[in-house]
């Protein structure tokens, strides 16, 4: 069924027609359950890595929601079947954990994506909701991604299929990425920057750092590099971008990232922020993240 957004339902697998059933093993659901009675009112996919910030990501969403829309009583960890990922649903809002790096946000999306088509949603979208390394901007600014480069600088996510290499456009709605800066508001104390965004297969030599257990290049060589990306536009280091553009553009679903950055990398490689700096600037990325659904909501 075509989309408003041009997009069509399918799911690109011409093979998952055939199946009976269909086990979403990793989330702890499958298509025999009422998915369209469960899921069907989502319009809110929002994933971060951690399970507990997603937790905490619920309550806020509920915090909010509670009296203005129908949410459900309890918010219970649904993912907890599958033990992989947390799973909470608050009204049109999924908050889910997606684990660290490209592997498990790749497993979690493929499910998702499923799930929301299964479930009927109209036109959700995707939000990651994360942290992530900044480029020149100071420690606490929230980067919203405009576009994800791989390790090599490439717009697009690798993926080895039958020992090939394949590779998939990285793609993000400029429109969408546009809209959730502009929720931005004179009082705010931090910054929110389109930028973007080097999504690496590792923290430490994969992002350019000199502090991992192993490091063979220079330092001089990191800050040319850094230097490098800034001028191509670069704001922020994080380890889920490529495959996250690639995955949801693939099936015709929205997405967008909104990353709080947690260290300015031209300034050093580890991260020495306090617990509680850095819970108040992930805090800034969930606000950013509610103002973006709350805009929404009312333009439905
Ligand atoms: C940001 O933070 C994690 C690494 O510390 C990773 O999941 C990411 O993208
Ligand atoms: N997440 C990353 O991937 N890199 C950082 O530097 C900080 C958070």
């Amino acid at each position: 069924m075509p989309h408003t957004n041009g997009l069509t339902n399918e799911l690109p697998n011409p093979y998952l027609k055939n199946l009976d059933n269909d086990v979403l093993y990793h989330l702890g659901f499958s298509k025999k359950d009422d998915l369209k009675k469960l899921f069907g009112d989502v319009k809110f996919v929002c994933t971060g890595g951690s399970a507990d910030r997603m937790r905490e990501f619920a309550y806020f969403i509920y915090s909010k929601l509670k009296g203005k829309l129908p949410v459900e009583d309890e918010i219970k960890d649904l993912g907890g079947v599958g033990h992989r990922y947390a799973l909470y649903k608050v009204g049109p809002v999924i908050s889910v954990s997606h684990g660290m790096g490209f592997g498990s946000i790749g497993i979690l999306l493929h499910e998702m994506i499923k799930l929301v088509r299964y479930a009927e949603c109209d036109d959700p979208i995707f939000i990651r909701v994360g942290t992530c390394g900044g480029i020149g901007i100071p420690p606490g600014t929230v980067v919203v991604t405009e576009g994800a480069l791989n390790g090599v600088l490439k717009g697009v996510h690798e993926f080895i299929i039958l020992g090939k290499r394949v590779e998939r456009p990285a793609t993000f709605d400029q429109a969408l990425a546009q809209k959730i800066q502009e929720c931005a508001l004179p009082a705010d104390n931090f910054k929110i920057v389109l930028g973007k965004t080097i999504g690496t297969d590792d923290f430490y030599e994969g992002q350019g750092r000199t502090d991992g257990a192993i490091c063979d290049h220079k330092i001089e060589e990191k800050m040319e590099f850094l230097q490098k990306v800034f001028k191509l536009g670069v704001r922020n280091f994080e380890m889920e971008a490529p495959v996250f553009g690639a995955l949801t553009h693939h099936a015709g679903i929205k997405g967008a990232i909104i990353c709080a950055s947690l260290v300015n990398r031209l300034n050093g490689d580890q991260i020495t922020a306090t617990r509680e700096e850095m819970h108040d600037w992930g805090l800034r990325a969930q606000e950013i993240t509610w103002r973006f659904i709350e805009k929404t909501l009312k333009d439905m």
